[in-house]
């Protein structure tokens, strides 16, 4: 069975430091569906690669949020991305 794999990419507020982008980065990696996680502290943005059959765009950003205010960030959907 092939899945067609799905990428989105939020803007992270606040992300203060490379430490903290790499270990959210780590805590998103894990998450149920979720193939790749890049969180990047030179542009604040995550992008998530995810399987769509396992987990909805919408349940990737409620992720996203949770993984950023756990640091103290914000996390928000690109409109128009
Ligand atoms: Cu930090």
């Amino acid at each position: 069975m092939t899945t067609s794999l799905k990428k989105v990419t939020f803007r992270i507020s606040d992300l203060s430091c490379p430490n903290c982008a790499a270990k959210m980065e780590q805590a998103l990696s894990k998450q149920k569906g979720v193939v790749e996680a890049k969180v990047s502290y030179a542009t604040g943005k995550a992008t998530l690669t995810f399987k769509p059959d396992e987990v909805s765009e919408d349940q990737v950003f409620e992720k996203v949020k949770e993984a950023a205010e756990s640091f103290g960030f914000g996390a928000q959907r690109i409109v128009g991305a």
